[in-house]
């Protein structure tokens, strides 16, 4: 039987708007129909795909009202695509305001339908510490019909913060290995941005958040560089790069730290990379170590939420104590002073996203779920 879907994701860049996206689109070559429900288009929905639909949430400001009523906006739009297109399953993506749109939804619909809820740590980690987030983070999970997590950390975190009952599965990230592959070595590519055959690339792709730490990465680069020709990619925008601009002119880097922005193609700047750094304070999981991993990449990760579930130390990368620069560099030299270790990183790390990551794996494992929850019924 193939399943009518609707997702409920934020469509901005965020790892949890690309694994709900590049989820439906996998489902959809599966053969179910997706509809997305949401503000805009996802970011990673760029053409037409059969079987994926979607219907936007109009955000008005009222002048009656202080702010826009997306939550309800959005409820009442689930309503109505669940009444319309008959849906089985809605998957919100985070608990709140998510979760609790598809309940009250779900109590405006004269069509009854399951909820799937993913948390994907930004809503737990972040608001969970909220006391007055707390209850409704607790109603979203207990009311769900399932609820995953991206992690076995986050779903430790989970119960420990919101003392939830609900038993969560944790259904790890993914990626779509037909994207995110090794490419050959793109000398042009490396040429554009002035690196010379003899420098190592390291890189670094966030939301430049407080919680990257992405000042441990430029400390980190700067050390390495006195071991070594070094060059560091810095991919992505956010609150902290005015601070991280100072930090590289006060450091003096400024000719080996290329501000990358947000970029597309990220397989291609892994390709030509020799290591990402993930020093964050706070993640339920990394998707971009995976995606590096994939791209043969080994990554060195701090001792934080799901990290060390997805760098196997030792065999594809490093997990490091958050903020402890020397250590974290120390092993960073090693690994790139090493030709045959670092090879040897490489291919583990590819194997490993197969074997453990891989999104037949992990989109079968969704599926599951959903069917379990449809014939329930
Ligand atoms: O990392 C971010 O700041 C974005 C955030 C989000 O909510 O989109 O990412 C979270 O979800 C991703 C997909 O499940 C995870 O891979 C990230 O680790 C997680 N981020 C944090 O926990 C900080």
């Amino acid at each position: 039987m193939k399943l009518k879907i609707g997702i409920i994701c934020y469509p901005t860049v965020g790892g949890s708007g690309v694994v709900a996206t590049e989820l439906g689109k996998l489902l959809a070559e599966r053969g179910h129909e997706i509809h997305f429900i949401s503000s805009s288009i996802p970011f990673r929905l760029k053409k037409l795909y059969p079987n994926i639909f979607y219907h936007q949430v109009d955000i008005n400001q009222y002048s009656v009202f202080q702010y826009p009523p997306y939550d309800i906006q959005l409820a009442s739009k689930i309503a109505e695509v669940v009444h319309r297109e008959k849906l089985h399953i809605i998957h919100a993506h985070y608990a709140i305001p998510h979760a609790i749109c598809a309940l009250l939804a779900r109590q405006m619909s004269e069509h009854d339908f399951k909820i799937v809820t993913t948390l994907h740590g930004t809503d737990i980690t972040v608001l969970g510490q909220d006391p007055s987030l707390k209850r409704a983070i607790q109603f979203g999970i207990e009311k769900s019909d399932a609820v995953t997590a991206v992690s076995n950390a986050l779903v430790q975190e989970t119960y420990e913060l919101v003392t939830a009952k609900k038993p969560i599965n944790v259904v790890y990230n993914f990626i779509d290995e037909r994207v995110y592959a090794e490419r050959e070595n793109n000398h042009k590519l490396k040429d554009n941005f002035g690196i010379e055959n003899n420098e190592k690339v390291i890189i670094h792709v966030s939301n430049f958040r407080p919680v990257k730490r992405v000042q441990d990465i430029v400390n980190t680069f700067a050390k390495i560089r006195e071991s070594m020709p070094a060059k560091l990619l810095l991919v992505g925008d956010g609150p902290d790069m005015s601070k991280i601009e100072n930090l590289v002119d006060q450091l003096q880097l400024k000719e080996s730290v290329l501000f990358l922005g947000k970029q597309d193609n990220l397989e291609e700047l892994y390709s030509i990379s020799d290591l990402l750094l993930l020093l964050s304070e706070k993640e339920s999981f990394g998707l971009v170590a995976l995606e590096a991993m994939a791209c043969g990449t080994p990554v060195i990760g701090t001792k934080i939420g799901g990290i060390p579930e997805v760098i196997d130390h030792g065999k594809t990368g490093f997990i490091c104590e958050l903020g402890n620069i020397e250590q974290i560099a120390s092993f960073a030299i090693d690994l790139l002073q090493d030709k045959r270790l670092h090879e040897k990183f490489s291919k583990e790390s590819v194997n490993r996203v197969k074997n453990r990551f891989s999104s037949a794996q992990i989109v079968g494992q969704y599926e599951d779920i959903y069917y379990r929850l449809v014939e329930m019924d």
